[in-house]
């Protein structure tokens, strides 16, 4: 069965039948799961009684705790509906101003789960030492910020907490009264029987019933399809609304595939019917368009109005639905139901895109930058069946002259699907075919599984076995085993940190005291970590069952969203050793930086992930559909995952699924080449794609686009180092960069790359020759590579540009100067040393500024000072323009990196909008330099631009220098 030749879908179907058919009804509807009906029962109740419903849940006054120094404090809450029972409020505002609103029960009968936030959140955050709350009667409040604007309410009786700016509401908690923290209770606790003559018992039997509603629905089991989830703990579930009065717009909570602005899913006009759902799962042919829950889950909400952007970061890791209504266009109505978990919710009081991003960054830290060939292209497929095939592979992209950075291989490497171990009959010499890829600075990513097939043979699932590490069954005992790829298999829990140091051990090249270790590998290779939702092809969904157990006796329905995330931090803390911190908190990432001295950065790619999974490498949307619809969506899916802080994010071009032709493929590329991962890949019943293979012109094509994105690595590059630093993402949807334009707050399907000034549109249909791009700026923008202006309003423009298919429809905004490296070379660690040219576009008055990030792309000796940055700025003054380059990096300017390159030229500067041919180019107090003039109209015109290209200007990419050119 581990014929690389046989079908992988076929062989799913032999060990499931049906499994191809089953699609949608495979994963359970909001009304399939108990919790999230009796949640959206609840909000149906509270609708019904509208005026009259009041939440039971309330602050008891003289319990209100203030810290003496801090701006946090502890309240007892009850509800009206069972007043034993004691709850925990603990709010606490952080020295950047957000809002962290915690609650618990206490003394309960049990523990809720509450380590989500210790797994997420780079650190505790810090509190205000300068915030005081001033109590009430009524409630608590705090004032701060620069402005003072800012005001935190919490109200006592009924329980509801408000964040004010300028005396308008941002974000109201509990304000239509859904809040509800299902205590712990014993199964023989019957609601109390209500006789007449006990005033009392009929009070509470009516009371709990408005509230919860008549029937125990689902509290101590629950069945779906043919699974019966047992549910020991009985009903834990939490619900919480959260509204957004005075913002009309809401994103993120990914991985969705839906547009950018999440579609109402209740309420007048919803477009879906189920709230959306996070729960991370491996689903089967997805659809396109849909709230279902897909492979991550990042429970981060933005709120945006032409006023302000706040957003709300749930830190849950329990299966979760929310729903989304706008009752108008001005306002959000969100309602965020979950399983089991403490309430432990985040506001972000922005108020500006920027802002939100930097406060989401502090919690959850920001994506690392990459090695710079992570960023370059990467062709996978299920799969490259041989050493001989690889090498063939690689062969024929070179005689072809198509660049490529990275080969991967899928599971079949793998004998019997135990991952790491060769397939000797296919794979004979694995190190030496890694090797001849990596001869000309290539790498190679090899794929390893969460799942270990259980048999003696297999040293990895003997070593977690014997070590008592992998994932236990409902009993609490033994070893949980599920049906994977290599039949019968368990899981590592990397919730047991007794199974951190083993795997990151599997990874050394050398075996260490006789231990089993990847020693048929290199130190370069990266991995890529699939099916860690965890994906279990004989469990409920797909995955293990909710009352599998992990490490501390945590039931797996409270840790699922967290799962995958901890595979790829063991294997990215391999990697990633070193004394840097960035790297420290990281198992697969970790892993894969251990292996060298001086360390190396990893890379690791996933498919599940969760808030905090972009400290450890870049996900991929899963197995998309080779139709024009997933291509579409892509785009949106990863502009989502950039917004949720994970901008590392790619979709396989081309679709996973089925033939693409010709034209949708190469469009497929250009989507490609304009995301920040850029991977071909391709299902194991489909058709060989990779570009060389391609008949007329598109092969070209595809060659020319793969050019363009190799060209603008360095553009790339400094877009990562910008999102490693600030958290704002590498892909800005209209909204980020023009937050005030209402037209723009529903554009994804056009998008600027970094700070850059590039503005993208990639074709995402069928037969299509010019696409509209939409200006919100009374600015110029430039045809990337025609250099036709186009003149942007303030009120907002669309323009027209042509897009055949050898067109790729880019812009390039007035005032920016774009830094790229235009020999064509087969990989990107072969153009180190290229020279560079600069793209300086100006805008309606004459300037233009860009910057310019290096390093040696490979190890963290960027954290010690070795690195280039530079800015280049153009201004124009009485007729005539200065073109400069200064240093803007905080370290010592002669750092041996920046000595390396210190020959490094810039090769040409191509002015973009002079209006008239220039008397002289000279570089500062030099001699005149050779150049050319193609003459157009200037930056403040419409039409063809006039074009001045001054050809080797003499001048070193590390050094300050000037160009005069005289009008
Ligand atoms: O059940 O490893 O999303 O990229 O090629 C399919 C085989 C398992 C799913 C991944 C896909 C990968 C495939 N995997």
């Amino acid at each position: 069965m581990r014929s690389p030749t046989f079908s992988g879908s076929l062989l799913l179907v032999l060990l499931f039948p049906g499994a191809l058919a089953l699609k949608t009804a495979d994963w359970k509807t909001c009304s399939q799961s108990g919790f999230c009906r009796r949640g959206r029962a609840l909000s149906a109740r509270a609708q019904e009684s509208a005026s009259s419903w009041k939440s039971p849940y309330s602050v008891d006054p003289a319990s209100v705790a203030v810290g003496s120094t801090q701006a946090s404090f502890t309240a007892a809450v009850k509800s009206a509906l069972y007043p034993a029972v004691k709850f925990e409020l603990d709010v606490r505002v952080h020295e950047d101003g957000v809002v962290r609103v915690r609650m618990d029960e206490v003394d309960g009968l049990r523990k809720r789960y509450d380590e989500a936030a210790s797994w997420s959140l780079i650190e505790e955050p810090r509190i205000s030492q300068n915030i005081q709350w001033t109590v009430s009667k009524a409630g608590i409040k705090a004032v701060y910020g620069a402005k003072k604007d800012i005001e935190v309410v919490v109200e006592f009786n009924p329980l509801k907490v408000t964040l004010f700016r300028g005396g308008i509401e941002q974000v109201i908690l509990n304000g239509r009264g859904l809040l509800h923290m299902e205590h712990f209770r014993k199964k023989e606790d019957k609601p109390v029987e209500a006789t007449e003559g006990d005033a009392q018992a009929v009070l509470q039997v009516n009371s709990a019933a408005w509230f919860e509603g008549e029937e125990q629905d689902a509290w101590w089991d629950e069945t779906f399809s043919s699974w019966t989830d047992t549910k020991p703990k009985g009903p834990e579930s939490l619900s919480l609304d959260i509204t957004f009065p005075n913002h009309g717009h809401v994103y993120g909570i990914p991985q969705h595939a839906t547009s950018l602005a999440l579609p109402s899913t209740t309420g007048p006009g919803a477009t879906f019917t189920d709230p959306y759902r996070l729960y991370n799962a491996d689903v089967f042919e997805y659809l396109a368009s849909s709230s279902m829950s897909l492979y991550g889950s990042i429970p981060l909400m933005h709120a945006h109005s032409a006023d302000s952007t706040v957003a709300i970061f749930d830190v849950v890791a329990s299966e979760t639905w929310i729903d989304v209504s706008h009752s108008s266009d001005k306002s959000t109505e969100t309602h965020w139901i979950s399983e089991s978990g403490i309430l432990d919710v985040f506001i972000l009081p922005g108020p500006t895109p920027e802002e939100v991003f930097a406060q989401y960054a502090r919690l959850t830290g920001t994506a690392p930058l990459p090695a710079e060939w992570a960023l370059a292209y990467h062709q996978c497929r299920w799969n490259y069946v041989s050493t001989d095939d690889v090498r063939t592979v690689q062969k024929r992209f070179d005689e072809e002259d198509i660049p490529v950075d990275v080969f991967w291989l899928d599971i079949e490497y793998a004998e019997d699907h135990k991952y790491f171990i060769w397939d000797k009959k296919t794979f004979p010499d694995p190190v030496e075919m890694t090797q001849d890829v990596e001869a000309i600075g290539r790498k190679m990513v090899v794929i390893i599984d969460p799942h270990l097939k259980r048999t003696s043979s297999y040293p990895v699932y003997q070593k977690a076995s014997e070590l008592g590490v992998l994932v236990k069954p409902k009993s609490g005992e033994g070893e949980y085993e599920g049906w994977c790829w290599p039949g019968s298999s368990s899981w590592i829990d990397f919730f047991h940190p007794g199974s951190w140091d083993f795997w990151i051990s599997l990874f050394k090249t050398k075996s260490i005291d006789g231990q089993w270790s990847w020693t048929e590998s290199t130190n370069s290779v990266g991995i890529w970590n699939d099916m860690n939702e965890p994906s279990v092809f004989n469990g409920p969904e797909i995955t293990m069952p909710k009352d599998n157990v992990h490490y501390g006796g945590w039931e797996h329905r409270d840790v699922h969203n967290i799962n995958g995330m901890l595979f790829v931090r063991t294997e990215h803390d391999y990697f990633g050793t070193s004394p840097h911190e960035c790297i420290q908190t990281n198992h697969t990432f970790q892993a894969a930086s251990l292996r060298t001295d001086p360390p190396r950065r990893p890379f690791v790619l996933t498919r599940s992930f969760y808030a905090g999974s972009q400290r450890f490498g870049a996900m991929w949307t899963g197995d998309n559909l080779g139709t024009w619809e997933h291509m579409e969506v892509g785009v949106k899916m990863v502009l989502a995952n950039g917004l949720g802080g994970m901008p590392f994010a790619g979709s396989d071009v081309g679709g996973f699924f089925g033939n693409p032709e010709p034209e949708m493929l190469v469009r497929w590329y250009v989507v490609g080449a304009f995301s920040p991962f850029f991977r071909a890949h391709a299902h194991i019943d489909t058709k060989r794609r990779e570009p060389f293979l391609l008949d007329e012109p598109y092969k070209s094509i595809i060659r020319d686009i793969l050019r363009l994105r190799y060209s603008m690595l360095p553009v790339w590059y400094t877009a990562f180092r910008e999102t490693a630093a600030t958290g704002v993402p590498i892909l800005r949807p209209q909204y980020m960069m023009f937050p005030k334009d209402k037209d723009g707050f529903t554009i994804d399907d056009q998008f600027y790359v970094g700070s850059s000034g590039l503005l993208v549109k990639p074709v995402t249909q069928k037969g299509v020759n010019d696409v509209s791009i939409y200006l919100a700026e009374d600015q110029v923008y430039y045809n990337y590579f025609t250099h036709q202006a186009y003149r942007g309003s303030s009120k907002g423009t669309r323009v027209t540009l042509s897009a055949q298919l050898h067109e790729v429809p880019l812009l390039v905004r007035g005032g920016s100067i774009i830094s790229t490296r235009e020999r064509h070379r087969r990989s990107s660690p072969l153009m180190k040393h290229d020279p560079f040219t600069l793209r300086v576009a100006l805008d309606k008055a004459g300037s233009a500024h860009g910057d310019l990030y290096l390093d040696d792309g490979d190890t963290f000796s960027h954290l010690e000072g070795q690195l280039v940055h530079r800015e280049f700025a153009a201004k124009t003054e009485k007729k005539v323009i200065r073109i400069t380059s200064k240093d803007i990096a905080n370290v010592d300017p002669k750092n041996a990196y920046a000595q390396s390159i210190a020959h490094v030229r810039v090769e040409k500067v191509v002015l973009v909008g002079l209006g008239a041919k220039p008397t002289s180019v000279q570089a500062d107090g030099g001699k005149e330099l050779e150049w050319d003039y193609t003459p157009g109209v200037a930056s403040d015109k419409q039409g063809q631009a006039g074009v001045l290209v001054v050809k080797d200007p003499s001048v070193s990419v590390v050094s300050d220098w000037a160009l005069v050119i005289k009008l």
